[in-house]
């Protein structure tokens, strides 16, 4: 066993990276490190990721993190083809959604995540809420436009680009909260969630 992942499984960054390890068919083993785990503020985990967040890899040695990142790297070891398009401009459509979802996306969801998951309800903030629904809402209707007429994200194969967005669709559909109808995008949830590596992962509520 060569490669090492630190991570709790209700996080939506490492879900990304088991993801990726499942559709690859990669073993691997596991440390619950952050939230109730402990751990990412240890000299030893901090040596190894200095900003004390999960998840981080070591693969064999190469020691790895940012979800993003390391989903690239597995996709390009492992799934050259397939999670890794060789086509240079499915590669870069692939790249430019997982980046979107890292900083236009999941950001905007953030503080209903937290207010409406992890916020018991009389210290949860319903502006905050609303301000989070609303940015979530609006970069949801970016994604479904992109999604109309599409399989997946960057064309008509599944990639590593499906990872970063999978996970971020899978919470915004499954957050309490008002939503717009999304025909495209709720059809796209219901192909990535058919497959057996994102049921593995996330099938368990977000939590
Ligand atoms: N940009 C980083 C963000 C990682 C991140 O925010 N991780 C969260 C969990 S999703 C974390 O470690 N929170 C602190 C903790 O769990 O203790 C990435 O994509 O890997």
């Amino acid at each position: 066993m060569t490669l090492r992942i630190w991570g709790r499984a209700n996080s939506i960054n490492v879900q990304k990276v088991l993801w990726a390890c499942g559709e690859l068919g990669l073993a691997f083993e596991r440390i619950d490190a952050g939230g109730a785990f402990g751990i990412v503020d240890s000299p030893e985990y901090k040596s190894m990721n200095p900003n004390g967040i999960v998840p981080a890899i070591d693969d064999d040695g190469f020691v790895l993190w940012e979800s993003n990142a390391i989903t690239r790297y597995l996709a390009a070891k492992h799934g050259a083809g397939t999670l890794w398009p060789t086509d240079l401009r499915v590669r870069a459509d692939a790249d430019r959604w997982m980046d979107w979802q890292c900083t236009e996306y999941s950001p905007r969801m953030r503080l209903a995540f937290w207010n409406l998951v992890r916020t018991p309800k009389e210290k949860q903030d319903p502006a905050a809420i609303e301000e989070s629904r609303a940015g979530s809402e609006a970069m949801t209707a970016i994604l479904d436009a992109a999604l109309a007429g599409r399989t997946f994200i960057a064309g008509d194969n599944f990639t590593m680009g499906d990872i970063a967005i999978g996970v971020a669709v899978h919470r915004w559909l499954n957050l309490p909260l008002r939503r717009e109808a999304r025909p495209a995008l709720e059809a796209y949830y219901a192909r990535i969630m058919a497959r057996p590596a994102a049921a593995k992962v996330l099938s368990s509520p977000i939590t």
